[in-house]
Formats: C-alpha cells, sequence, structure tokens
C-alpha cells in the first residue's frame, strides 16, 4: 500500500520529468531531495528572544553564536552530519567550505572578508543525535533596527517567489507584540497545502526573566502561556504555547564542573549578604562585594546562568538535594521547560514528519506549476488536487484551522472534542481520545467507538448546518482511521503513535 510520501515522490518526480531543462528544475531537485532528509524546523522570533541559545540547548552544545557578532544575521542551518562541516552558500556564486573554530564552544565561522548581507545560508553540518530527526535552522531576528537583517528571515520563511524551505516554525516572542501576530500571519498563509496552523509553535522565551527574576517566575510564564494558548488570535496561527528559560536549559545541557565549583564556593557568603549581592546583575558584578569569586568569574557566571539561573542554582545546592555538577544540570534542565518543549516538537513535528513534509513538497509542485500552467501540465494539476482534496490528513489540518478560527458552527465542549479528535494535542490516538498514553486498548477502543457513533449521529442529522454535517464527516473518517489502527496493530503498547497516523487507509481514495 503506497503512502503519502510514496505518492507525493511519485508526484514530484512526474513534475521533474516535465518541466526538465526549465528554470523550475533546481528548485523541484530541491524539493524532492527534501522528501528524504529530516523535518526542517526554523527558530524565528524578533532580535534577542533567546533563538541562538535555544537552538544551542536543543542541540545540546553551545554552538550557535549569541549576543553579537556577525553570523547572528545570517540564516544558518545546523543539521546532522558526517564530519563537522561548514558550507558558506554565497547570494552569487558557488558555495564553499568556511573555515571555523569554536571560542567557548561557540562556532567562530569565518566569512572570508564577506559582508553577512552576501551571504544566503551557512549550513553547519554536525554529527549530533540531537539533529538526527530535526534539522534546525536559526535565523536573524524580526523586527531588527536594521531592516536589512529582518528582511533575510522574512525572504527565507516567507518568500515572496515561491514556498519557504521550512516546514514548521518555531517562534520566540517575550510577550505577545503586533509584530509576533503579523510573523505568524505571514507564515501561515492560506494557499492550498499551508492552510493550518500545524506548522507552528510558539514559545514564550526567556521565561525566567518574567517578573523580576523571583524564583516563582516559571510559575508566572506558565500563567502567562496558558492565557495565550487560549487566546483565539493565538490559537489559530500555532498549535501551542510554551514557556522555556533556554538560557537555563543550555546551562544544564553544558554545565562545567568549574562553573559548579564557583557556585559551591558562593555558599560560604552569609545568606543576607549574598542575596543582597544577588538583587541585580549590576551589584553581583560590580558592586565590590565581598564575594569568593573575582569580577570575571562573578560576570561570566551570570552570562551562563542569568539572576533567575545564579538564585535558582544557589537555592537548589542550599536546600534542593542537589549537590554535584551533573545533579545540579539535571535540575537546570528540568525547571528550564526544555523538556516540555522537546516533548512538543516530538509530538507536534517529528510525528507529524511525514505530512509536514509532503506538505512542503506539494507547495513546491504548485511553484512550479504555477510558472507553466495549461495544455501538456492538467494531469499534474489533476493528481495534486486529488492529494489535496482527498487525503484525509489534509481535510484534518483544513478542519482544525477552521475550528480554531471559529468557523465551525458546533458546541463549546464538542468543538474542544473535535480538536482533540484532529489532533490539536497531537497526532497520538490517545491524545485524540482525550486518554491518558496508558490506557488499556479496550478502553481507547471503546471511546473510538463512542466518539464514532457521534460524530455518524452528526453527520446524518437532518436540519444540521452544512459546514457542521462537513466538520461531523471529516471526524467520522478520524475516527474511522483510529479504529483501523487499533486493529492493525495488535501489539499496540498503550498508543501513542509515533508515527502519523496518516493514510494507509486513505491512499488511493
Ligand atoms: N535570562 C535569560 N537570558 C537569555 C535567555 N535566552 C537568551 N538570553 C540572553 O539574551 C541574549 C540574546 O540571546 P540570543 O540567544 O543571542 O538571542 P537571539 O534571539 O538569537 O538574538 P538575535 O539573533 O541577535 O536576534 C543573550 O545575552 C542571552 O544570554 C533566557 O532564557 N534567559
Ligand atoms: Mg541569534
Amino acid at each position: 500500500m503506497s503512502t503519502l510520501l510514496d505518492e507525493v515522490r511519485t508526484l514530484v518526480d512526474r513534475t521533474r520529468e516535465r518541466f526538465a531543462d526549465t528554470a523550475a528544475t533546481g528548485p523541484l531537485e530541491l524539493t524532492r531531495g527534501r522528501l528524504d532528509e529530516p523535518l526542517r524546523v526554523a527558530i524565528a522570533g524578533k532580535v534577542k528572544a533567546g533563538k541562538s541559545t535555544l537552538l544551542n540547548a536543543l542541540v545540546g552544545e553551545p554552538l550557535a553564536p549569541t549576543d553579537a557578532g556577525e553570523c547572528t544575521r545570517i540564516v544558518t542551518w545546523y543539521r546532522d552530519g558526517l564530519t563537522y562541516r561548514v558550507t558558506l552558500e554565497p547570494h552569487e556564486g558557488d558555495p564553499e567550505q568556511a573555515p571555523f573554530r569554536r571560542r567557548d564552544g561557540h562556532l567562530d565561522i569565518d566569512l572570508g572578508g564577506r559582508d553577512p548581507s552576501e551571504v544566503r545560508r551557512l549550513i553547519v553540518a554536525w554529527p549530533s543525535a540531537s539533529l538526527r530527526t530535526l534539522t534546525l535552522i536559526d535565523t536573524p531576528g524580526i523586527g531588527s533596527v536594521s531592516t536589512d537583517v529582518s528582511s533575510r528571515t522574512h525572504a527565507f520563511l516567507t518568500p515572496e517567489d515561491g514556498p519557504t524551505d521550512a516546514d514548521a516554525v518555531c517562534y520566540l516572542m517575550r510577550h505577545l507584540h503586533g509584530t509576533d501576530i503579523r510573523f505568524l500571519e505571514s507564515f501561515h498563509d492560506d494557499e492550498a497545502a499551508n492552510a493550518t496552523p500545524m506548522n507552528a509553535i510558539a514559545v514564550l522565551s526567556r521565561a525566567d526573566e518574567i517578573g523580576v527574576a523571583r524564583l516563582d517566575a516559571l510559575q508566572t510564564a506558565e500563567r502567562i502561556a496558558r492565557r495565550y494558548r487560549t487566546d483565539p488570535k493565538v490559537r489559530r496561527l500555532c498549535q501551542t504555547v510554551v514557556p522555556v528559560a533556554g538560557l537555563l536549559a543550555e546551562a544544564g545541557a553544558t554545565l562545567r564542573q568549574d562553573e559548579h565549583g564557583a557556585l559551591q564556593a558562593l555558599l560560604v557568603v552569609p545568606r543576607d549578604e549574598l542575596a543582597s549581592a544577588l538583587l541585580s546583575a549590576d551589584r553581583f558584578v560590580s558592586s565590590g562585594q565581598e564575594l569568593p569569586l573575582d569580577a570575571e568569574t562573578r560576570y561570566l557566571l551570570l552570562q551562563r546562568l542569568g539572576l533567575f539561573g545564579l538564585r535558582l542554582s544557589l537555592a537548589l545546592l542550599r536546600h534542593g538535594g542537589v549537590g554535584s555538577a551533573p545533579e545540579l544540570a539535571a535540575a537546570l534542565t528540568k525547571h528550564s521547560g526544555i523538556d516540555r518543549l522537546r516533548e512538543v516538537l516530538a509530538t507536534q513535528f517529528a510525528a507529524r514528519a511525514d505530512l509536514l513534509k509532503a506538505r512542503s513538497a506539494l507547495a513546491g509542485v504548485d511553484a512550479a506549476l504555477r510558472t507553466r500552467r495549461g495544455p501538456g501540465t492538467e494531469d499534474l494539476e489533476a493528481e495534486l488536487e486529488r492529494l489535496l482534496s482527498s487525503t484525509h490528513a489534509f481535510a484534518e489540518a483544513r478542519l482544525l484551522n477552521a475550528v480554531r478560527a471559529g468557523n465551525v458552527p458546533l458546541a463549546d465542549d464538542r468543538l474542544e472534542e473535535a480538536e482533540r479528535l484532529l489532533g490539536g494535542d497531537g497526532p497520538g490516538i490517545a491524545s485524540r481520545l482525550g486518554l491518558a498514553t496508558d490506557s488499556p486498548r479496550e478502553t481507547l477502543h471503546a471511546t473510538a467507538i463512542a466518539r464514532l457513533e457521534h460524530w455518524q449521529k452528526a453527520a446524518e442529522h437532518p436540519f444540521a448546518d452544512q459546514d457542521a454535517v462537513a466538520a461531523a464527516r471529516v471526524l467520522v473518517r478520524s475516527c474511522e482511521g483510529i479504529l483501523a489502527d487499533l486493529a492493525g496493530s495488535p501489539s499496540l503498547p498503550g498508543v501513542e503513535h509515533a508515527e502519523p497516523r496518516a493514510q494507509p487507509w486513505e491512499a488511493g481514495t
């Protein structure tokens, strides 16, 4: 039985043949290659939202330069590789290998005298298990004072002349701002394959800085994130909002023994004196306090952990049952919120990789067809249309979008159920049914049957609104799909699918 990706591959190949030796050849080659690569997730957001720091935390190495430096102004891809290598792709001319050094772990890439504006992108190939399922793309800040820098990110993520090179976006924001909404709106255009917020999640970033770095900062951040999650403007544009303190996560992934030693050394200072020194960053670094660390070490600790991270680390070492450097690192990771983000990336993106890649590839085919519509391409257009309209996963994505935009006439509790069934909380069976991941198969089965019966009735209701009926029909197929999956995988454990519960039963319809 062919899968969605097989069908998309075939369509891309047919389109390539038909468009051989035209301007569309190059882009179509790239579209084809993409189908066999890991999913591409761009990390975007306003200037200094904490994008590079978060990328480092996800990779588990402080690769991406943070703060200043010309490379922060260039779109940079981080992908798994056999060897360590940096490729520079200029706007004009052939790609070339770029020499690099590591400074405190960060990559210091030699642009060979080029201005960042001359570089289309940098590709860092780095052997790393974290990059095996997702390629991460660091982008320059949006809304930067230099519109030139900002426009590089727009040109990459929301190009005017074709589909974007990213399959999904992880959008960082410190507060919800008009610029953020505008960016998400342009990434979420309503073109055929893109009509869904499925490919965007938002991160409430630098969460430790909320509320003047008090020790309950992350709880406050979670409350704010929850409010954003239920804001209709946000829900329409992205799957979810998770608070993350990237700096803490990066420190958790890379904490060194000497840093742990320096923190331990601070514990000899009487508690009141230490609390007073930690009232502000300036005070900690420069006030000439009687602290057992030199100014440079204090400055570096502050860079690594931030004021909140310092306070938290000291509290953990003093009262938190945390002793060794690995224990402290694990506690920082736990407090940072990065595990929740990883889970969201795994359920919302990695588990849907095939669907998201298929969407990107179909957008590539569509772009090629736009260059030459008409005689000789009708069959390709028809196949593109068929894949978009008959693939149930796309129908689910469109309906999820409509539900979140408030365009489906169902009662509130039914809307919630519909959203879950469509994979709004993740594509696994238990998530779709609103059950715990370790629910027994019988419970999953019985619940799926009950949902199926409900939506069948709704689909056949003689007086129901047409849009409600159309929605119910999609939901019936979703329930049937869940039941087919349950029947087709006898050894399914508590049944959270790693693979998207996509289209096997759909293929060829
Ligand atoms: N306290 C705190 N500081 C952070 C966090 N994430 C980043 N920072 C700091 O914010 C500054 C900017 O971080 P970057 O990771 O370079 O941000 P960016 O979004 O990549 O910045 P541009 O690429 O220049 O737009 C650095 O000084 C980081 O140390 C965080 O979670 N908490
Ligand atoms: Mg950056």
